[in-house]
């Protein structure tokens, strides 16, 4: 498992950073494990690639994009006929091609829609790092449009610091904020674009730790508070009643060598509630997160069906 489990460490240890880039290692992962495999039955083939998905979605707990795309793959090679691992690893470098393809479409669809949120002067704010974020922006850009960025540095690992360094090579004007001066730069705000990491049934958010705080303020400053996400993002499991899962990390991230008998809290994420949530900009459109679930039904049936549920 020497592939999956290099890719589950620098998971685990955030060399690899946000929902979307985590879930794109985590398939080319499994893809070239199972080229080094030696299974000689399907059954041995099948069970590499549970060992290989279960390492993988142990690399970090709120990843329900990740474990989306893992299970496709696994649900795709179930239901196919294969004979020899040869046949087997052209099907996974197939149906992965395919998921990232229809991922592609779908992070294209979302700039398109979000960039357009987005008007001369606009003045955006948002926090930690997502790449869907920074898709919009970089579209709005391409179409000429001249914004400003305010962006939290993200305590305690400094994620924003990422954001800012890719809008400032793409020319954007952009302020950077301790994460605590976000309601006094809400006056200056039009906009508040975050990323996600998980959706639930219910249209709740989950995304870094510090979103719901900024949704709460962004309410009442009256500001229209987005996540833009895809909805590949959705945890199936919240139907059955389960919650997601929020991980927390080191205390060393904290402080590093902090007093002894300081207890000291990490969590990674937390919940926005979709009472504050203005709009999901998703590849279905401007959504209202109330309609997540039938969002995802008409869009990706397969979320459902991998996890038992009949779409
Ligand atoms: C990153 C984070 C991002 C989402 C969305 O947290 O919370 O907002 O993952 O990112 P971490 P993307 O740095 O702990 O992974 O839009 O790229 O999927």
């Amino acid at each position: 498992m020497r592939r999956v489990l290099e890719a589950a460490k620098r998971i685990r240890r955030l060399e690899v950073q946000g929902a979307t880039n985590v879930a794109l290692t985590a398939i080319r992962a499994l893809v070239e494990q199972m080229r080094e495999s030696r299974a000689e039955s399907r059954e041995e083939a099948l069970a590499e690639i549970e060992e290989a998905r279960d390492i993988l979605f142990g690399a970090r707990e709120t990843e329900p994009f990740m474990r989306n795309a893992l299970r496709y793959i696994e649900w795709r090679v179930r239901a196919a006929r294969w004979g020899s691992v040869e046949e087997l690893n052209r099907l996974m470098e197939e149906v992965a091609e395919e998921f990232i393809q229809r991922f592609r479409e779908a992070r294209k669809r979302i700039e398109d829609i979000g960039s357009r949120r987005i008007l001369p002067g606009t003045r955006i704010l948002t926090h930690c790092h997502s790449s869907a974020v920074i898709g919009v922006l970089r579209a709005a850009k391409r179409r000429g449009i001249e914004y400003e960025v305010i962006c939290t540095e993200t305590r305690p690992l400094y994620q924003g610091r990422i954001t800012a360094k890719e809008l400032l090579e793409m020319g954007v004007k952009t302020t950077m904020i301790v994460d605590s001066a976000v309601r006094t730069f809400l006056k200056q705000v039009d906009l508040v674009l975050v990323g996600a990491d998980a959706i639930t049934s219910e249209g709740n958010i989950i995304n870094k730790i510090g979103t719901s705080l900024i949704a709460l303020a962004a309410q009442e400053a009256r500001v229209p508070f987005y996540v833009v996400t895809e909805l590949l993002k959705f945890d199936p499991q919240t139907i059955h009643g389960d919650y997601e899962a929020i991980e927390e990390r080191a205390a060393s991230e904290i402080w590093p060598d902090a007093p002894e008998g300081l207890a000291i809290r990490n969590p990674a994420f937390e919940v926005t509630r979709r009472d504050y949530i203005h709009g999901i900009i998703c590849e279905e459109g401007v959504i209202s997160p109330h309609s997540i679930l039938e969002a995802v039904r008409r869009r990706y049936p397969w979320i459902l069906e991998s996890v038992g549920i009949s779409a």
